[in-house]
């Protein structure tokens, strides 16, 4: 079976839908055909400041929804990343392989950056990316499922593992990127110019899963379409009808052309006030599952440590190898 690997910061504590649509349901589907690994990056999320009582929590909350959104441990290796050494022992190494200005290309760590204030922004989200080219690489793994806005992340692993096995001899497997087209990038429902983010969008424009479902679809219903009343796929032209098709064919498996059709002449009103039901759908059962697994910690914190064991003995054998071709003398 093809490994794929892939992780979700703790920070946000609740997913918004774009991470739902554009990562994680990917890897509930894939962890049927692949041996798939997938963790909590708490090691990201502190490349910017975090309350470490509230970390704690975000990083079981984080767990807790993706056990919600359908992971399953029997089915893939679900754990914490900071449980796993290996992940800071091999970003080190790929640090002092990757190019100062190679780094300073990086477009997330420059918008992000841009966000903290050139003064505040600290060295850890400069190399962030290169910590994630570890994460990738510790697994060899072949595919990565992630949103459009990773795909230079993965460029980056592809070419730094390119560089190590070129310059010490064939380590590391090149990963590709796993980016379905349809879900690649979802926009925010007020401004759809721009990304789904929690840093960017306003509340309105975002859809927090565990919200009350009340609000969500309040949000789909005011969500920003345009001018005309035909409901028709264009991103380029109509890119907020098109962002409500696609969310709305992917939760549902309806193509979007045959949305298209259903609501031919009816306009928008009709079509929002159906999504905003589907979403309650979507997250009323999310939102119960997700409280589930929050009320009995002590289960999920030995899931997670069974994740991390297994996690563990995959990454140790890389990173080993890793010391090993670089020469680093074994401790005896
Ligand atoms: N709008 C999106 N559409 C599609 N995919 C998305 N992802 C994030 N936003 C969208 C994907 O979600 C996965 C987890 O991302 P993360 O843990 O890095 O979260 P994030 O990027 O911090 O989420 P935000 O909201 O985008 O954060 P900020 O505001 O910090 O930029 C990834 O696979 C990502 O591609």
């Amino acid at each position: 079976r093809p490994r794929v690997l892939s992780g979700i910061q703790p920070t946000a504590g609740s997913f918004h839908l774009g991470n739902y649509l554009g990562a994680v349901r990917q890897w509930v589907a894939l962890q049927e055909s692949h041996d798939a690994f997938y963790m909590v990056v708490d090691l990201h999320a502190i490349t910017v400041p975090q309350d470490p009582k509230e970390l704690r929590a975000n990083t079981r909350l984080a767990a807790a929804q993706l056990l919600a959104a359908g992971l399953d441990p029997e089915r893939c290796t679900l754990f914490v990343q900071s449980h796993v050494p290996e992940h800071a022992q091999l970003g080190w190494i790929m640090n002092c392989l990757t190019g100062f200005g190679e780094a300073s290309r990086m477009t997330q760590f420059k918008d992000k950056s841009a966000k903290q204030g050139a003064d505040r922004a600290t060295v850890g989200l400069f190399t962030y990316p290169v910590l994630q080219v570890a994460d990738i690489l510790l697994y060899q793994a072949d595919q990565v499922p992630v949103g459009e806005d990773q795909r230079q992340h993965i460029e980056l692993t592809r070419d730094l593992a390119e560089r190590f096995n070129g310059r010490f001899g064939e380590t590391f497997t090149i990963p590709a990127p796993y980016i379905i087209r349809e879900t690649a990038k979802i926009f925010d429902l007020q401004d759809p110019a721009i990304k789904m983010s929690k840093s960017a969008s306003t509340p309105k424009g975002l859809v927090n899963l565990l919200d009350d479902p009340k609000v969500t679809a309040k949000k789909v219903r005011s969500a920003v379409t345009d001018t005309d009343t035909v409901i028709r796929f264009d991103a380029e032209k109509k890119p907020g009808i098109s962002n409500l098709l696609g969310i709305y064919s992917t939760l549902t498996g309806t193509a979007v052309t045959d949305l298209e059709q259903k609501y031919e002449g009816k306009g928008y009103g009709a079509l929002k006030t159906d999504l905003a039901e589907v979403m309650v759908e979507f997250v009323t059962p999310f939102r119960a599952r997700t409280q589930e697994y929050l009320d009995d910690p002590e289960t999920l914190d030995a899931l997670l440590a069974k994740g991390a064991e297994k996690a563990r003995t995959v990454a140790a054998e890389t990173l080993a190898r890793t010391y090993d071709r670089m020469g680093l003398l074994p401790a005896k």
